[in-house]
């Protein structure tokens, strides 16, 4: 095995690691280690399983598969149902806002309501529904209607193209990347990549990114819009971040997954004070919620709920062993977490039923049941309590301080009630572009070294960084998501920082809300009057692993952001596709790809991109 040394930067981690292997426990890397190495067909995206002819393997000696296909089709088509995957993720996760804010309109619960009615109104008024004088559930009837269509075949194109500056849509239709409906895009790919159906891969690597917009564009960002309306709208706070959030003398409940429908009501539930006195009749001070992952980001940003970890501290946060129950909705949630439960008293318990897990307690979460469901639940966390083995605790450190919940209706009320100072700010070079930092951990890299090198990097240079995902608790890990970060950063963005008290690094929610950059990006071009492509902006997902985050990628670059990669899609085995998207996009959509595995590098690209664009716009570089 790799020495632990190796694995992560962090202390919590490697002592969980140390205690992993002592008890004997198996991890993510025990396992990347007997997976490795890993097929080199597959890596370089060069094998076919799409029907029973083959699956064929092609290379220079086979260049063919059975029907014929080349590398560039099979490399194509196979990216292209990757990115299918990941759209299809946070677009489904959308649909289940849709129908949670359809049961509030249908009156079948009253667990969940509309929380934000000015929010429900404002994004009525961008879709293009009347709101003057109607009644609030009529308008949220008329917003629902809309939102479940944009998942359909009959529109031109999704709701949300209102936020797109115009420049953009013109390009987007002269490409035919004119997302129409979410569902529509997905199931197109699905059918392109059938044998015998689209063969020139530039072609599909067209709709891969016009499926990805309709992600970025529509599912995540329905997603983020109802989450808010439902839950509230992000506002600032601090929070503590690593696995110090965990109490030894409380009941501690982690919820993991993605979707806040079921963690918003955990949460509730866990202030029941019949639960909380049956908490105390066990011995505990407390009921301790605490998130992991994505939907550990929606509690953040909306309620403040302190983060355990992300994608790579998920085992290793019950293996503190002071855990009682693991709550999960859907992606991201490492199967071998039942595994890892069952070597503790720990319940591992699921609650969707496209996201079930043998040999957990399943609960079908409902929106007309899920106050009752959620305390039942937070009930067997309770009970767990007593079975927890006091001297298999193991807490290694003390929580960090981090600032969260920076949406945009948050920045834009920071800055006065208008985007103006942050444009002044960029125009005047105290910040010279902005750059958002998404996304994972990946085995194959040390944890989190990347995503906290390129933050540090960038803000160095005066380069706002935003986060989200699992960046997110790297960036806050680090101290960088405190206003005192400022001392790390260049003396531009120290000084407007400091001047409004926040960090030089910003917490923007979870992956889904990844459109609320986007969203930022648009407005900045419309107020300039210039293309997204004209910003000194940039993505970056270092230490990407998931469908999900290519998704974002592709959606991100289609919209006009450079975008870098720590490592490559499997799409090395074509250099067609791989020349696409590292230097053919950019005539096309006005941005690319770039693929660097070292930070200071990658650094300095988005720092000469941003000068590049900066000029272009008639700023001082
Ligand atoms: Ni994003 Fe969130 Fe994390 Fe990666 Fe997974 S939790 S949706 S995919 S691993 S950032
Ligand atoms: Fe092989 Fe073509 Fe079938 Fe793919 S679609 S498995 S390349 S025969």
């Amino acid at each position: 095995p790799r020495p632990i040394e190796e694995l992560s930067i962090w202390d919590d981690a490697k002592a969980m690691l140390k205690k992993a292997r002592a008890e004997g426990i198996q991890t993510v890397h025990d396992r990347l280690d007997r997976q490795t190495p890993h097929c080199k067909f597959c890596e370089l995206g060069t094998t076919c399983r799409n029907c029973t002819m083959g699956p064929c393997r092609v290379s220079e000696k086979n260049p063919l598969g059975v029907c014929g296909a080349d590398a560039d089709v099979i490399v194509a088509r196979n990216f292209g149902r990757f990115v299918a995957g990941g759209a299809a993720g946070h677009s489904d996760h959308g649909r289940d806002l849709i129908e949670v804010l359809e049961a509030i309109v249908e009156g079948e619960t009253s667990d969940y309501k509309i929380t934000e009615e000015n929010k429900l109104r404002a994004i009525a008024g961008e879709v293009g529904i009347k709101t003057d004088g109607r009644p609030t559930m009529d308008v949220a009837r008329d917003v629902m209607e809309c939102f479940f269509a944009d998942f359909g075949s009959r529109k031109k194109e999704v709701s949300f193209l209102s936020r797109v500056p115009k420049v953009r849509k013109d390009k987007w239709a002269g490409l035919k990347m004119i997302p129409r409906g979410v569902d529509r895009e997905i199931a197109e790919m699905m059918h392109r990549t059938h044998m015998g159906c689209d063969n020139d891969a530039p072609n599909t690597m067209i709709h891969a990114a016009r499926t990805a917009l309709a992600d970025g564009w529509g599912g995540s960002m329905i997603g983020t819009e109802l989450s808010d309306v439902i839950f509230g709208v992000p506002t600032p706070k601090m929070s503590t971040a690593n696995l110090g959030v965990i109490k030894a003398d409380k009941v501690n409940l982690l919820v993991h997954g993605h979707n806040p429908v079921v963690s918003e009501m955990i949460l509730a539930a866990a202030r029941d004070p019949e639960l909380l006195a049956r908490a105390k009749e066990l011995g505990a001070t407390g009921i301790n919620v605490a998130g992991l992952c994505c939907t550990g980001n929606e509690l953040l940003m909306r309620q403040g709920i302190p983060m355990a970890g992300n994608h790579l501290m998920t085992e290793l946060a019950i293996i503190t062993g002071a855990v009682e129950a693991i709550v999960v909705d859907y992606q991201c949630i490492m199967p071998s977490l039942v595994q890892v439960s069952g070597c503790y008293h720990t319940k591992f318990i699921d609650t969707a039923n496209k996201a079930r897990f043998s040999g957990a307690i399943h609960f079908d979460f409902q929106p007309k049941t899920a106050m009752k469901q959620a305390r039942e639940i937070v009930s067997i966390a309770v009970e767990a309590f007593a079975q927890r083995d006091a001297g298999r605790v193991d807490i290694p450190c003390e929580p960090v301080e981090i600032m969260t919940g920076f949406s945009n209706e948050a920045v834009t009320a920071a800055l006065g009630g208008s985007l103006d100072p942050l444009v002044q700010a960029i125009a005047a070079g105290d910040i010279r572009g902005a750059v958002g930092i998404v996304g994972c951990n990946n085995p194959k890299i040390k944890q989190d070294s990347l995503n906290v090198k390129l933050a540090e990097e960038l803000i160095k240079k005066d380069i706002l960084v935003l986060v989200t995902g699992c960046v997110t608790t790297a960036a806050g890990k680090a101290g960088l998501l405190v206003p005192d970060a400022i001392e790390k950063a260049g003396p531009g963005l120290k000084k407007v920082c400091g001047a409004l008290g926040i960090p030089p690094v910003l917490h923007y929610g979870s992956c889904v809300d990844n459109a609320r950059i986007l969203q930022l990006c648009a407005a900045l071009a419309n107020a300039l009057n210039v293309d997204i492509s004209d910003l000194p902006v940039g993505a970056s997902s270092p230490e990407w692993y998931s469908e999900k985050a290519a998704a974002i990628g592709l959606y991100a670059v289609a919209s006009g952001i450079y975008t870098h990669l720590g490592h490559p899609p499997n799409i090395l085995g074509s250099e067609t596709v791989t020349n696409l998207a590292v230097s053919g996009l950019e005539d096309l959509v006005g941005a690319t790809f770039f693929i660097e595995g070292d930070m200071v590098k990658a650094a300095d690209m988005f720092d000469e991109r941003i000068k590049t664009k900066r000029k272009a716009l008639g700023l001082s570089e």
